[in-house]
């Protein structure tokens, strides 16, 4: 294979499959999508937790120009999502473009040539490297070291990155995790051959993942200590088989699936109103959740305990039927006073009571802050993104950051949603890299680099419509970092960012013709 492309991709989730199908379309043949796993599917490859199921609708949570008229139930499972995806890359002839089992470590923009150099690395072996020196999913590698596995180069042109925002699995900072004698894994590395039948389990940790496992693991475990911080708000999950006749509908008439799509978009971005525009009008959907509370647990005590006393919103509002259900069962309990540490055989509460236990699952979520390891890209200068963002993540349109040409990506900072579907999201971004593209060959521009000022006074905007949202009341959430920022959620309405990146905007950028020449908004000026 060759050691040149014109566009490396990195990922084959969504983001990485939709950028291949949509260049694909457009005529595109020559380009590479590097994956690190074996198999296609991103996060739904990776988190195979029981219970792992979808909380947006599949008519929604799906790409708008492959609709799935097959979708077993209103909201998929896991496996169901993942064939979809294998699908997709099967149907839309990509399979020849991926490199399986291809970890990138590192992205160098060379500008005196405007182009970028990969260094990638062999997964598996690269695994093998890190499990010796007890290294963890996005830790910073040494490139020095001289134990690394060797490493291939491969050049690019435009580098579009896939890997999302929740990829990296987050582990407590807990005192004594490591004398702990069990069995021990993070949701998103569920080991399915350790059996849970009749085991005593701990479970840290009562988010989006949690609440979806917690009620199968209580199905086959002994005992389960589940440690709550924070109780997540959770409403009745509207889901149902497809019925029979529904699915012969969509295939005949994809309009009908398609009126669906729209009346499920239409119904979750009405929510934009009262979580960014008003958030006092979310004491509704709370009356709901309270209700929800106290239809499914009988008993006052733990009604307290799994009642949250933040604004209803503020972090990631959850869909569940069965997980309170499961916390009412007398062999789970709920446990509140906080973790001391953990021992050999168990763990301790901050009043010093040990529970013993044989398994500790974390449902502890992933480093959305830092989406993006240290030491592995590096834009102009040598200069390192996480040193650009040492205030918190930011980006122009979620896409591109000044210093870093050529480099886009998606599902960039400020581009996830509490609300609505990532996949439109996904979409809208390739399309303002399919328009920046179409430019770049139809001017000649070699690269492309969003200018500093556009940049600021782009998220100085974003900034100021998170404040008074729903996101900025007062709770602690993965959406804003610990300065306030936040770095991660859309504030606004869908459509809204649709419009901003339905055509490349070349003139808030600096746009480069060959090393010498810059053009600036159309115009060749000396650089
Ligand atoms: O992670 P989370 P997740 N000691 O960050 C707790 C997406 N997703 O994997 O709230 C004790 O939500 C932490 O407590 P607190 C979705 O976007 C989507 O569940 O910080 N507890 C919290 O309870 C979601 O938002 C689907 O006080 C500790 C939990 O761990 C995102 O993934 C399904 C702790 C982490 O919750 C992440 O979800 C699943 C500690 N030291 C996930 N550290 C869909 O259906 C953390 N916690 C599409």
């Amino acid at each position: 294979m060759s050691n040149k492309t014109p566009i490396a991709i990195i990922g084959t989730g969504f983001a990485g499959l939709g950028m291949g199908i949509k260049l694909k379309e457009a005529g595109y043949e020559d380009f590479v999508i590097l994956e690190q796993g074996s198999d296609v599917g991103g996060t739904w490859r990776d988190n195979h937790y029981p219970g792992c199921a979808c909380d947006v609708q599949s008519a929604l949570y799906s790409f708008s120009f492959e609709q799935n008229p097959e979708w077993s139930r209103m909201y998929a499972q896991q496996s169901e999502i993942l064939a979809y995806l294998r699908h997709c890359a099967e149907k839309y002839g990509l399979m020849p473009h991926i490199r399986f089992n291809t970890h990138l470590t590192a992205a160098h923009f060379d500008e005196t040539r405007n182009r970028w150099t990969l260094d990638l690395a062999d997964s598996g072996r690269l695994w093998n490297y890190m499990q010796r020196h007890d290294l963890k999913p996005g830790d910073a590698l040494d490139l020095e070291d001289p134990e690394l596995p060797d490493m291939e180069q491969l050049e690019a042109g435009v580098l579009v990155s896939g890997m999302g925002g929740l990829s990296t699995p987050a582990y407590p900072n807990i005192e004594g995790l490591d004398r702990f004698q069990g069995k021990l894994f993070h949701s998103q590395d569920w080991d399915h051959g350790y059996d849970l039948k009749g085991k005593r389990v701990a479970v840290i940790g009562t988010g989006a993942s949690a609440i979806q496992f917690v009620p199968e693991v209580a199905k086959e475990a002994a005992r389960v200590d589940l440690y709550q911080r924070t109780p997540p708000w959770i409403m009745p999950k509207p889901d149902r088989p497809m019925k029979g006749w529904e699915k012969a509908l969509f295939r005949r008439v994809p309009a009908a699936q398609s009126a669906l799509r729209n009346s499920i978009y239409w119904q979750l971005e009405s929510r934009v109103l009262a979580l960014a525009l008003n958030p006092r009008l979310m004491k509704i959907a709370e009356l709901e959740a309270r209700r929800h509370i106290r239809k499914q647990i009988p008993d006052k005590a733990l009604r307290r305990k799994v009642t949250p006393d933040y604004t209803i919103g503020c972090k990631r509002i959850l869909l569940s039927n069965n997980y309170y259900p499961a916390l009412a069962q007398d062999h789970v309990d709920v446990l509140t006073d906080g973790i001391q540490k953990v021992t050999a055989k168990g763990v301790v509460d901050k009043n010093g009571a040990e529970r013993e236990v044989d398994a500790i699952i974390f449902g502890t979520g992933f480093k959305a802050q830092d989406p993006i390891p240290k030491g592995m890209v590096f834009g102009r200068g040598g200069r390192d993104l996480l040193d650009a963002w040492r205030d918190g993540a930011e980006a122009y349109k979620g896409t591109t950051v000044h210093g870093f040409p050529n480099f886009f990506m998606l599902v960039g900072p400020n581009t996830g949603l509490g609300h609505s579907s990532m996949v439109y999201m996904i979409e809208s971004q390739i399309q303002y890299v399919m328009d920046a593209l179409a430019k770049m060959r139809q001017k000649g521009w070699e690269a492309v680099d969003v200018k500093e000022s556009v940049q600021a006074d782009y998220n100085a905007m974003l900034q100021s419509k998170s404040d008074g949202s729903v996101w900025d009341s007062g709770c602690n959430s993965w959406y804003v970092n610990e300065n306030g920022k936040n770095t991660t959620l859309w504030p606004s309405f869908t459509w809204a960012f649709r419009q901003q990146t339905h055509r490349f905007d070349a003139q808030h950028y600096e746009c480069v013709t060959s090393a010498p020449l810059r053009e600036v908004a159309g115009e060749a000026v000396p650089a």
